[in-house]
């Protein structure tokens, strides 16, 4: 009878947990956000590269493959600048252009991302220059690319956003600003442009550690007038983790009487890949509720293996005062971070009464 009780009890645990309902309140935390609002670009962020050495590809414009050496023709190679909250780069007649790259890794080294940024072209030239996420393990700045953004008015391209070389194209000469994003979602890619998916999604377990824009070559191959461009801003934030939450643990439709004044009770689920007791418990919401603080007994929280799977797990006691649930929600959602600095989330159902 024991035993049964126990399935009955695991079975309903099993059915309210939910996963990951798309549009819930969000964890997500900026990892990294340039606005570019000041007098000039923040070099706290970003490396300014106007100057030797370039990146002489072997076979001319295409060519992933090549070395670095002095060009001819004097530095600086043109101009980066900071005018209304947008960071210009800018060059005229010859076989160089400035570029800019992130001073340090913008992305998580494990969690799901998105990069977010707003650009536009200036001019449309033959020379190309564009916006690259790469992941750079080798001097050569060609290689390893994930994503780019890119244009030029040579033949040969429009402007272009390739993801991992499958490649959409646009209008010839696009001089109007855009929203570009790169979104990494357990190990898919999808590229979009002004919110619209246009790439992907696209499997593969390279992450990027670098941004750079602008053009690190040098063009031997003929002096002409460059492509410009400005970006607005750059920005990437870590996407929460998803956990699995059991409202109300054992009992279900989990309703919550809005008259009631009792804790309400959530268990958050450990599995192979996650540890609940490494969540930050002080950290944990559910919908504008904290975990209740007993005078001299602090956060009321236990560890118990509610789900019976051998994994012990995080049963948290929520004080519903600023509980922010109104009649006709149908979901409640914890957020919050682990002692490392994730960001975690997970959703169960609710049914909520006066
Ligand atoms: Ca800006
Ligand atoms: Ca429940
Ligand atoms: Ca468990």
């Amino acid at each position: 009878m024991k035993q049964i009780k126990m399935l009955i009890l695991v079975w309903v645990v099993m059915l309210t947990v939910v996963f990951e309902v798309v549009g819930m309140r969000s964890a997500n935390a900026e990892m990294f956000y340039d606005r570019f609002d000041g007098a000039a670009i923040d070099e706290s962020k970003w490396v300014v590269l106007t100057g030797p050495p370039r990146f002489h590809q072997y076979g001319g414009p295409f060519d992933p493959w090549g070395y670095w050496e002095t060009p001819s023709g004097n530095p600086p190679y043109g101009t980066v600048s900071v005018n209304n909250s947008w960071c210009s780069l800018l060059n005229d007649y010859s076989a160089v252009f400035p570029y800019v790259v992130s001073k340090t890794n913008p992305f998580p080294e494990a969690d799901n991302f998105t990069l977010e940024f707003r650009m536009k072209y200036d001019i449309s030239n033959p020379h190309g220059t564009g916006f690259t996420v790469r992941y750079a393990d080798s001097d050569n700045p060609l290689t390893n690319s994930i994503f780019s953004v890119w244009q030029d008015s040579s033949s040969t391209f429009y402007l272009t956003i390739d993801l991992f070389g499958i490649r959409w194209q646009g209008a010839l000469s696009d001089t109007s600003e855009h929203i570009y994003t790169l979104k990494y979602t357990d190990g898919k890619y999808i590229a979009l442009i002004d919110g619209n998916e246009i790439i992907g999604p696209i499997t593969s377990s390279m992450r990027p550690n670098q941004i750079w824009f602008g053009n690190p070559i040098w063009a031997w191959w003929g002096w002409s007038y460059w492509t410009t461009l400005s970006v607005d801003y750059v920005r990437v934030e870590v996407m929460a983790v998803n956990v699995n939450i059991d409202i109300k643990p054992g009992s279900f439709p989990n309703a919550i009487k809005l008259q009631d004044t009792g804790n309400i009770p959530v268990a958050i689920f450990s599995t192979s890949t996650f540890d609940a007791a490494n969540i930050d418990v002080a950290t944990l919401e559910l919908n504008g509720a904290g975990v209740r603080i007993v005078n001299g007994k602090g956060l009321q929280y236990s560890f118990d293996d509610v789900n019976g799977d051998g994994l012990m797990d995080l049963v948290v006691h929520f004080d519903r005062g600023t509980l922010e649930l109104t009649v006709g929600d149908t979901s409640a959602t914890v957020t919050g971070t682990t002692q490392d600095g994730r960001q975690i989330q997970g959703t169960d159902s609710v049914v909520v009464i006066e």
